[in-house]
């Protein structure tokens, strides 16, 4: 059924072979990584948030989302790495002890994984779920475009053959409902949420809905600007920063905006490698540069986070 090799960090892996790796992860490192199964897909594939950091629920946490979109699958590579990097680096990286000396992170590796396998199967540019439309052939809705912040408005299509098709009403797909409900449920501890996509090259904050500024917009400027300026130290890849709607376009219905309305202050998506002449097809050689400088940037983040 899957594919041949081994699960690699260097490759792109298939959903098999990241649910494998899943228990691989708490089977390496038990006091550190636990499984939380957070809900199911259309297509019944499991949802799992990978919790890393030790067993208090009430210290600080970051919610961290990969693979929203299927194609863009360096996202999801980036989520498998940063766990891995941060369980094997603990207890000798400084940064990475006082982070998870002090917060929790959970990461969802992958959020659409109809979509994901379904890139790898049959289109490789696939972007939506897979769920049913009814009154048409057209499969699938747009998770980024699904949640329930600024929903109605007259920018979102409500043509289901399109790639940025809302869905019927709301939180209708069980994937997103997934993650509002543990979000909200944790909503207690969760002071970041960063969602990563792909591709150009652009750290992202709030908000995508309207061309108003967010009330602590400087705030994230200024983290943002850093943020890009510490991931370029590293092979001096340059990213752009800036509010969604001004950056690139404005969307209704994205899990940015909706996290930051529900109260979470420090919210970013990033948009990673490259700037288009790969674009969603980044090759693997790729792929572990485009890691290692991104999370310099999310520890930067992490950091400030936990200060403030
Ligand atoms: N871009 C994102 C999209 O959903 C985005 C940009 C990110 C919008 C976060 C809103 C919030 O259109 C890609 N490439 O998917
Ligand atoms: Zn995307």
């Amino acid at each position: 059924e899957d594919t041949p090799g081994r699960h690699s960090y260097a490759k792109y892996n298939t959903w098999d072979k990241i649910v494998a790796w899943t228990e691989k992860m708490v089977h390496k490192h038990p006091e550190m990584v636990s499984r939380i199964k957070i809900g199911t897909t259309v297509e019944d594939n499991p949802l799992y948030v990978l919790k890393i950091g030790k067993k208090d629920e009430s210290r600080k946490a970051i919610f961290m989302d990969c693979g929203i979109h299927a194609r863009e699958w360096i996202s999801p590579a980036f989520c498998q790495w940063f766990v891995y990097q941060a369980a094997k680096t603990y207890g000798k990286n400084k940064i990475m002890t006082k982070l998870l000396d002090s917060m929790n992170f959970y990461v969802l590796p992958v959020f659409n994984i109809d979509g994901y396998i379904w890139s790898w199967k049959q289109n490789r540019l696939w972007r939506k779920n897979r769920s049913k439309n009814q009154n048409s052939k057209c499969i699938g809705t747009d998770l980024n475009r699904n949640f329930n912040v600024s929903w109605n408005s007259s920018s979102s299509t409500k043509n289901p053959c399109e790639d940025t098709y809302p869905g019927p009403v709301p939180e209708s797909e069980k994937e997103t409902r997934a993650v509002t409900d543990f979000i909200q449920s944790h909503l207690k501890s969760i002071k970041g949420y960063i969602t990563i996509h792909s591709y150009s090259q652009m750290l992202l904050f709030p908000y995508g809905y309207t061309s108003k500024l967010p009330p602590n917009n400087e705030e994230l400027s200024k983290v943002a600007k850093i943020g890009t300026d510490v991931l370029a130290t590293r092979y001096e890849t340059r990213y752009i920063y800036g509010p969604i709607a001004s950056t690139i376009y404005q969307t209704p219905g994205s899990s940015l905006d909706w996290a930051y309305n529900l109260g979470i202050k420090h919210t970013f998506a990033f948009e990673l490698r490259d700037e288009g002449r790969f674009g969603f097809l980044l090759p693997e050689s790729q792929i572990k540069s485009t890691c290692k400088e991104t999370m310099l940037a999310i520890k930067y983040i992490a950091k400030y986070i936990l200060k403030n």
